[in-house]
Formats: C-alpha cells, sequence, structure tokens
C-alpha cells in the first residue's frame, strides 16, 4: 500500500485548551509522519471553502464563527492508509459519543467544538490540502524511525 497525506487540523478549542501537544502525541507515536504545518487565523473565505459541504446547515453559520474566532493549527501528516487511520484515531464526530481512546473520546464533550478535523476521504484529503497548503509547503523526508514503524511488505 503506498503512503497517504491526510488535512488535519487542530482547531480553536485544543489550541485554547492547551491540548496540542497531547493531540500531536497521538499521531506522532502511531508512527505517522508530520509533512507539513502552520499555525494561523483561518480566513472566512478559507473556512467557508473547507465546510462548503455543510452550508445551509443549522451548525454552519456557528461553525465558521468557531473556526474563524482563534487561532488553529493545520497540519499535513502522511503514512500507510493515513486517512483512514488518522480518522480511527479521531473517533466519531460528537465527543461524547466517541470511543475512549480515541482523541474525541478522550478530550471531547461537543459535537461542534470537537478539537480536530481529519480529511474523510481521499478525494477530501487531495482538495483540502491543496486549500490549505500552497505549493512546497509540504516537506517530502524520511523519518529515521520509518524502517521500524512498518514492515516492508506494508509499504
Ligand atoms: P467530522 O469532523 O467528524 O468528519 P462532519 O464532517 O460531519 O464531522 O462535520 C464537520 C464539522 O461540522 C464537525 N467537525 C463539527 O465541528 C461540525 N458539526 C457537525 N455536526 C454538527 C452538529 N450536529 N452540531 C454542531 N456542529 C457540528
Amino acid at each position: 500500500m503506498s503512503q497517504e497525506t491526510t488535512l488535519i487540523i487542530l482547531k480553536p478549542d485544543a489550541v485554547q485548551r492547551g491540548l496540542m501537544g497531547k493531540v500531536l502525541t497521538r499521531l506522532e507515536d502511531k508512527g505517522l509522519t508530520i509533512v507539513g504545518g502552520k499555525f494561523q487565523m483561518v480566513p472566512k473565505a478559507t473556512a467557508e471553502a473547507h465546510y462548503a459541504e455543510h452550508a445551509g446547515k443549522g451548525f454552519y453559520d456557528g461553525l465558521i464563527r468557531f473556526v474563524t474566532g482563534s487561532p488553529v493549527l493545520v497540519l499535513a501528516v502522511r503514512g500507510v492508509n493515513a486517512i483512514a487511520v488518522c480518522r480511527t484515531l479521531i473517533g466519531a464526530t460528537n465527543g461524547q459519543k466517541a470511543d475512549p481512546g480515541t482523541i474525541r473520546g478522550d478530550f471531547g464533550m461537543s459535537g461542534g467544538y470537537n478539537l480536530i478535523h481529519g480529511s474523510d476521504s481521499p478525494e477530501s484529503a487531495e482538495r483540502e490540502l491543496k486549500l490549505w497548503f500552497g505549493d512546497g509547503e509540504l516537506v517530502d523526508y524520511e523519518p529515521s524511525r520509518q524502517a521500524w514503524v512498518y514492515d516492508p511488505s506494508d509499504l
């Protein structure tokens, strides 16, 4: 299986609650590789493009206010099957229902303030990475531990 890259956002609640380190550690501990990152306020147009599929839903205006109201950490995360692996680590949308052991299950109590975004498909990952990162902003490198994260037949 080849490596995938997925778009992860540590949302304003993760930043404000001081959980960036803990969440990043979970991604790194899993064996995933951070290949891009930026800490930023989110322009309204970017938030609207990112969440376009939710436009018109009851929670949409609040979601845009939330994600543009305080800084986020945007990450590009790489690994074999990284999109599905990150979704599993993240857990169900609502922290009250997310399984213990997942990021939302361990740290969250809300469906709106749910700490972290992860692309939900290869198509979403491609679209979202293009939206949040410009040409040349992702860094291709081989982490030294890589040889001990994967069996060669995984790659
Ligand atoms: P997920 O992030 O688990 O893929 P989506 O794609 O269904 O969830 O929703 C995108 C974002 O919209 C969520 N992360 C959450 O911030 C917000 N959202 C989704 N459903 C609700 C809801 N019922 N109430 C409030 N916010 C919601």
